[in-house]
């Protein structure tokens, strides 16, 4: 397909998954508003449809916690309890209390840049401030510097082997299962999804801490799943360092963003890497022990451009090695394409997924390599042309997977074809 009806593909798929203040994940398989989806939806739609863009990110802000969380998902209360599950029946509330990945600052600069809108500028930076000092100040579980996520969704790498020793260590009880009955193995193909066994503990786990209140008081002490991620961290500090220059646009201090931002990056770098690797691994708190598997989570921390070179050059060593094939035909892969549990086609243990492509690829024009980035550009395009807007893709076919006319594949797209 060419890049022109590439991009009116793309456009079209975020038309139609527009439902007036908020664009939906995918029609079929996620039918309400997701924060990080939302924030790369945004990227996307700056280009498109800026104003559309801004309201895609108010309608997410407007849900935000009075703790300054912004929720993982925004349930439309016109959609049916059952057109998703886990819903509001089981939360207990119009929002989940758990978070994703701050990916918004790094959005709001996005659309400022292409519309100067310094009104809707300054409406956001408080917002966007709360929303980092709840991660900082009731997330910092192991009290390093660094924010633990409490559940894998969290993460927005679900079912990642990343979490797998951690939740290895936790009871699947299959009676979850009974009560409340899954709908995603009803839309999506089983083998594309995490298994039984794991749903059961993402909902032991959802359900504790919902029952707890959404409290994030002693969550080493108390709570079953406690883990630092390598991506969630990265794009945290990658928010810090859009604040700052949201906050000198604005003609406030930025000091303590970058300050911030430095910070992150010396705990990432002091607890979450590992030499022998060569990448980023997550970490179970309060144990220390960093898990074993190589994950792309632990190479998304080359977007910050504080990274030390020798880092950022050992991260794209390893994205280029056989595990994860960058410069390969097809783009990086979720996780370790020689592991003997790689699967090519359930969700985060394999498959390719554009999202952490696009955040390589800024990582890797950010560090000085840019025949690799336009390569990787070529390769994401190549693909989304092939097969259309899915929500991930084969690793060795490039056959789309999951949701079909999927809005962050489309949106990041779009953001390809504008930055050449
Ligand atoms: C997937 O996660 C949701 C739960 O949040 C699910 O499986 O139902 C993940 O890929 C996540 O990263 C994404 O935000 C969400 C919606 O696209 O789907």
């Amino acid at each position: 397909m060419g890049r022109t009806a590439l991009r009116t593909l793309a456009e079209r798929v975020l038309d139609l998954n527009w439902t007036g203040d908020h664009t939906v994940p995918s029609r079929s398989l996620y039918p309400h508003q997701w924060s990080w989806d939302s924030a790369f939806v945004a990227i996307g739609l700056a280009h498109a449809a800026p104003d559309r863009a801004w309201r895609e990110l108010e309608s997410l802000f407007r849900a935000q916690w009075a703790d300054g969380r912004v929720p993982h998902i925004v349930f439309n209360p016109a959609v049916p309890e059952g057109d998703y599950f886990p819903g509001p029946a089981f939360w207990d509330g119009p929002t989940t209390g758990l978070v994703q990945p701050p990916v918004h600052a790094v959005a709001v600069r996005e659309i400022f840049r292409r519309t100067a809108d310094r009104e809707r500028l300054a409406w956001f930076y408080p917002r966007l401030c709360a929303q980092q000092a709840y991660l900082t100040t009731r997330r910092d579980a192991a009290g390093d510097g660094l924010v633990s996520i409490v559940h894998p969704w969290e993460s927005g790498l679900d079912n990642s082997p990343s979490w797998d020793e951690a939740l290895a260590r936790l009871p699947a009880d299959p009676e979850l299962l009974r009560v409340h009955r899954r709908r995603d193995i009803r839309v999506a193909a089983p083998a594309h999804r995490p298994t039984d066994a794991d749903y059961a503990r993402y909902l032991a786990i959802a359900g504790a801490y919902r029952d707890r209140g959404y409290h994030d008081d002693d969550l080493a002490g108390r709570h079953g799943f406690v883990m630092e991620c390598p991506s969630f961290n990265a794009l945290r500090a990658a928010a810090d360092i859009a604040l700052a220059e949201i906050a000198e646009e604005l003609g406030l201090p930025a000091a303590h963003h970058r300050e911030r931002a430095r910070a992150i990056v010396s705990a990432m770098v002091e607890h979450l890497f590992d030499p022998r690797t060569g990448m980023f691994h997550a970490r179970a708190v309060p144990s220390g022990e960093r898990a074993a598997a190589r994950c792309v989570n632990g190479l998304v921390p080359l977007v910050l451009p504080g990274l030390p070179e020798e880092i950022a050059a050992s991260l794209v060593e390893a994205a280029t090695s056989p595990r994860f094939g960058l410069g390969g035909a097809l783009p990086v892969t979720s996780y370790d394409r020689t592991a003997a549990d790689f699967d090519p086609v359930r969700y985060w243990r394999g498959p390719i997924w554009i999202n952490m492509n696009w955040l390589l690829h800024r990582g890797l024009l950010g560090h000085n390599h840019p025949a690799p980035a336009a390569l990787l550009r070529d390769r994401m395009l190549d693909l989304v042309g092939t097969g259309g807007c899915y929500e991930y893709y084969h690793p060795v076919t490039g056959a789309g997977l999951g949701a079909a006319e999927f809005s962050w594949t489309a949106a990041l797209t779009l953001d390809l074809l504008e930055n050449p």
